[in-house]
């Protein structure tokens, strides 16, 4: 046990494992941690006696969200399953990726999604209202509940005291089909916050100091939970500002206590009735703790190309700036455009600086106006985008070339993602960046003297307004007539083969550590708008890494991908699969697999194998072939989970670590065929 502190008034445990695996906790009846008793409360029908964490466990998903990029397959997978409504408590189809419309095809989906969600009972988000994470946190989340959405920021929503958790677009449509929500029990990290921010300090220094210590796959398979006496001095944007950006962590989720001042933000926005108090129990054990003394924080910036990658901004001081750019779903609140607003008055934009607002909720921005903010911004010089993603992946405003140096208050910043591929992208916080606005140069903004506002009457009065882009569920008797409306680009979801018992598979690609879904399946103004056009954007996998990836693939019919460790790390995008699959591929072995890019491949039929004790990932080349015998008695016997592959003569043992459920899934071809067959 670490030295304990109060656990909101109780002490918390550190759970030391024993040996090389994680202990097996048995849940009921012991102290739970807020996770587990998110999990246990939702447990679904049939699962058996109490799980343990590390095993497999199926819940009940109460709220779903989606977004357009993700949106169109997810939906097109609900309607093939047949089912006539959403079964969930509340599912939302938020418009907020594709919205450049430089032709039909993003508002083609646009309108096939706002139909859908009139057909099925959902709400639906107009273009405009926001990004899904930052609206959905101000005008849906409720504290106890779970909340599955296809996208990786979907944690965002833990700043409420939910149990919020990205997958694949696939399995928010089963579970908008009422069907549960299969992962591992996640292991529970406590992170002990004591103190409180001081001087320039701020939320998105809390997560970047845990980037900097736990790095991009520290959180795998894993949930932070937050507690301690610092957590009453974050107001529920900055722990929203924590909980989104945990996603970079590679964490399955994280979760916040639900206090006063949780309270406090639902009676705000007129839905304190959802308030309810949650904490871990005394005594709850945890698989580590994390100390974070908030007063001991200073101004921290990830640096290109990864999240992780932090130093402190007085060691960058200096550094000429390009660009600058704050919002995204990572830092869109009233009091993250008032810091911005109180460092800037009065002055204006630096001439080298190209300065842009992409705030990611139309009621902040409205609450923005009022509070006198929007105005300071407009005056000092910042361009005000649209209330969407937008730069965040590449969707305009790029930086310009020759290695400029962006600032942003995102939170990915992988190489190329920006649009420019030779553009540094920073990731700071809203008082960094709108410093380094003012300064053209990397500034500590507790240098500058300013005057933070009290934003919180602005908020009360914009609630009513911001809820008019949003359409309400049809009833029943009106829904059945909706005639769902689909576009040329619209393609249908394509599927995969069963497991073939014997084939032999070439390396098409061979790739480091940390791979990201970006790598595979790319974003950006010119990809994403065929997010529903499988075949067309299958031409774009791995385009930036190796740009004759789908010529390969084309020509030897498909293959096998070779990664290192933390293999698809990042969004959540099903594409990263399905387009692979599309071109034949049915195998990736990796070091190790971010969760949801695993999920997603199993999702689709393909093989996720990883190396026997770490090692033959230097044997494999490009071009090899891997020949497998015998796939269908390692997915029928559960038992197995080692199978030797032959390379030009030479045998490598791989691992295929999966349940009774991925095995199912992997055999049939992917998860729809699986579901066809059992309907058939
Ligand atoms: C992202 O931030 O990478 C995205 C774009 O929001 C993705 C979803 C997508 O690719 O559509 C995510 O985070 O899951
Ligand atoms: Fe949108 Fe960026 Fe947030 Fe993804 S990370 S949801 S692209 S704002």
């Amino acid at each position: 046990m670490t030295n304990a502190m109060p656990n909101m008034g109780s002490p918390p445990q550190e759970k030391r494992p024993k040996g090389d695996s994680m202990q097996n906790t048995m849940l009921n009846g012991a102290p739970n941690t807020l996770v587990e008793k998110i999990i246990l409360s939702h447990l679904a029908a049939g699962a058996g006696g109490a799980p343990a964490r590390g095993e497999p466990v199926s819940i009940v998903i109460d709220q779903t969200l989606t977004q357009d990029a993700t949106g169109t397959m997810a939906c097109l997978q609900f309607e093939a399953m047949g089912a006539e409504r959403v079964r969930t408590e509340l599912s939302v189809s938020y418009i907020d990726h594709n919205t450049l419309q430089e032709d039909y095809k993003n508002q083609d989906d646009h309108r096939y999604l706002q139909s859908v969600a009139a057909k099925y009972g959902m709400w639906f988000s107009r273009a405009g209202n926001g990004i899904c994470h930052q609206v959905h946190l101000e005008r849906f989340g409720a504290p106890g509940k779970t909340l599955l959405g296809s996208d990786s920021h979907t944690p965002t929503g833990g700043a409420l005291g939910m149990l919020a958790i990205g997958s694949g677009g696939l399995d928010v449509a089963c579970a908008m089909g009422g069907g549960p929500f299969s992962l591992l029990f996640p292991k529970i990290y406590g992170v002990r916050l004591s103190g409180a921010l001081a001087g320039a300090a701020s939320a998105k220094d809390v997560i970047l100091e845990l980037l900097r210590r736990e790095t991009v796959k520290g959180g795998v398979d894993a949930v932070y939970e937050y507690f301690g006496p610092g957590v009453a001095s974050l107001a529920v944007p900055q722990r929203a500002t924590i909980a989104n950006m945990g996603a970079e962590l590679g964490a399955t989720s994280s979760v916040f206590p639900s206090d006063g001042l949780t309270k406090a933000f639902l009676e705000n926005r007129g839905r304190g009735e959802l308030w309810r108090e949650l904490k871990a129990d005394e005594g709850a054990l945890y698989d580590k703790i994390i100390d974070i003394d908030l007063s001991a924080l200073t101004p921290l910036a990830a640096c290109p190309h990864s999240p992780d990658n932090v130093k402190a901004v007085s060691a960058l001081a200096g550094t000429p700036v390009d660009q600058v750019v704050i919002g995204s779903c990572t830092n869109s609140s009233l009091d993250d455009l008032a810091a911005v607003a109180a460092i800037v008055r009065g002055k204006t934009v630096h001439p080298r600086v190209s300065a842009g607002i992409a705030c990611g909720s139309r009621a902040t921005l409205l609450a923005a106006d009022k509070a006198g903010v929007l105005g300071e911004l407009i005056r000092s010089g910042f361009r005000i985008l649209e209330s969407a993603c937008g730069p965040c992946i590449g969707m305009g405003f790029a930086p310009k070339s020759g290695g400029a140096v962006s600032l942003r208050t995102f939170n990915r910043n992988f190489k190329g993602r920006s649009g420019t591929a030779d553009a540094g992208v920073y990731l700071v916080s809203p008082e960094t960046a709108a410093a380094a606005a003012i300064a053209g140069a990397i500034t500590d903004a507790g240098e500058l003297q300013t005057e933070r506002l009290n934003t919180l009457p602005f908020v009360q009065s914009t609630v009513q307004c911001a809820d008019d882009m949003l359409l309400p569920p049809l009833p029943p008797e009106a829904a059945k007539d909706v005639a769902v409306e689909r576009g040329p680009n619209i393609k249908p979801c394509p599927l995969q083969e069963p497991a073939p018992d014997d084939v032999r598979l070439v390396i098409l690609y061979k790739g480091g550590d940390n791979i990201t879904t970006d790598d595979i399946m790319p974003a950006g103004a010119k990809v994403l708008p065929l997010r529903s056009n499988i075949p067309e954007i299958a031409k774009f996998v791995f385009s930036s890494l190796c740009p004759d990836f789908y010529q390969r693939a084309k020509a030897a019919g498909g293959g096998a991908i070779v990664g290192g460790s933390n293999y698809g790390q990042g969004s959540s995008r099903e594409h990263a699969a399905l387009a692979p699959m599309y071109l034949g591929v049915k195998a990736v072995v990796a070091k190790s697999f971010a969760r949801i890019h695993r999920a997603n491949l199993v999702n689709c039929g393909i093989l996720p194998f990883t190396f026997v004790d770490g090692g033959d990932c230097d044997a494999l080349i490009l071009g090899d072939e891997l020949h497998f015998q015998a796939l269908h008695t390692l997915l029928d016997d559960p038992s197995q989970s080692v199978i030797d592959a032959s390379v030009n003569g030479r045998t490598i043992a791989l691992k295929l670590e999966a349940d009774a459920r991925d095995r199912a899934l992997l055999r049939a071809g992917g998860a729809i065929r699986a579901l066809r067959e059992r309907n058939a």
